[in-house]
């Protein structure tokens, strides 16, 4: 291996910028770099995010509940540009002091709640409503498991694998090969298992596969990183063919849509404030 050696020294200080796609963002420190407070529709739930894998999670997870008929999933869904430094301004902090999208609030009662973390806002949203979590102990303590892991890998697919393949300035074989092992290993995790039932869980649709999906299935649908070949994700059969199922649901294909930065208004819209914002991309699509 010929990658060049870095000796750390005895303190890390921060040098800026230290390259990359995110060099602009990242910061060793948490907290507001201004002061600026969030918008607020005229829905009960304001979502704050972008239209990454983890932000998708939640606007698949809104259209759904409005395709099964929840009026009070209605939603406005507020664009942040991570790439400007949305989510270090002082309202964002509030809402999320992780500072990452998305952060949801929920204002239906005298008490605004606020929900970050996808898997906590998945999670409150199908309690919320009683949809996509099963009722039985078992089913759901499976379900559980499947959420809780797509939490805890799917790190390892952005910020490991995708950042050094995709992102870093330079490419180095050792952080490249660690992490496509650990994205390979994912990737058979899921179609061993989606070998033997039709949804990640179980029989049912539930919010373990509306969590997987975006990150999964974008790997496996060639969406993410340039990377279907290098992966050789078509040996991924059991895998590839959950994607396309779940993808082709109208729910998916409309939560999808949501607060993507695009010129092509087929592909999205950067802000949703109303169903009829998404009706327009499809109608857009299908001139
Ligand atoms: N564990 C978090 C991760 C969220 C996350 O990493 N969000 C990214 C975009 S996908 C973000 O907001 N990055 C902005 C930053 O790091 O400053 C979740 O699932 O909600």
């Amino acid at each position: 291996m010929s990658d060049a050696t870095y000796t750390p020294p005895k303190v890390w200080t921060w040098e800026q910028p230290n390259g990359g796609q995110f060099a602009s963002i990242n910061r060793p420190i948490s907290g507001a770099t201004h002061d600026k407070d969030l918008p607020v529709g005229k829905h009960p739930l304001q979502l704050y995010s972008l239209g990454t894998p983890n932000g998708v999670k939640v606007t698949i997870m809104l259209e759904e509940l409005l395709a099964r008929g929840h009026k009070g999933a209605e939603y406005d869904a507020w664009l942040i540009n991570i790439g400007e430094g949305d989510q270090f301004s002082s309202g964002f902090v509030a809402a999320n002091p992780n500072s990452k999208i998305p952060a949801l609030v929920d204002r239906s009662s005298d008490k605004p709640a606020r929900v970050f973390e996808s898997g906590s806002i998945l999670l409150y949203l199908a309690e919320k409503f009683g949809e996509f979590l099963p009722t039985d102990p078992a089913a759901r303590t499976e379900m559980m498991n499947w959420l809780f892991w797509q939490m805890g890998s799917a790190p390892y697919i952005g910020g490991g694998f995708g950042h050094f393949y995709a992102y870093a300035p330079e490419k180095y074989q050792y952080p490249i090969d660690r992490f496509t092992m650990e994205a390979k290993r994912q990737m058979d995790v899921l179609d061993k298992a989606l070998g033997e039932r039709p949804y990640i869980a179980g029989d049912e649709y539930t919010i373990a596969d509306i969590a997987i999906f975006p990150w999964y299935g974008g790997l496996v649908l060639g969406r993410a990183y340039n990377a279907g070949e290098f992966l050789t994700v078509h040996e991924y059969r059991n895998l590839l063919a959950w994607a396309q199922k779940i993808d082709a649901r109208p729910a998916v294909v409309r939560g999808r849509k949501v607060n993507r930065v695009t010129e092509d208004k087929s592909e999205g819209v950067a802000e949703r404030h109303d169903a009829a914002d998404l009706d327009a991309t499809i109608d857009t699509a299908a001139e």
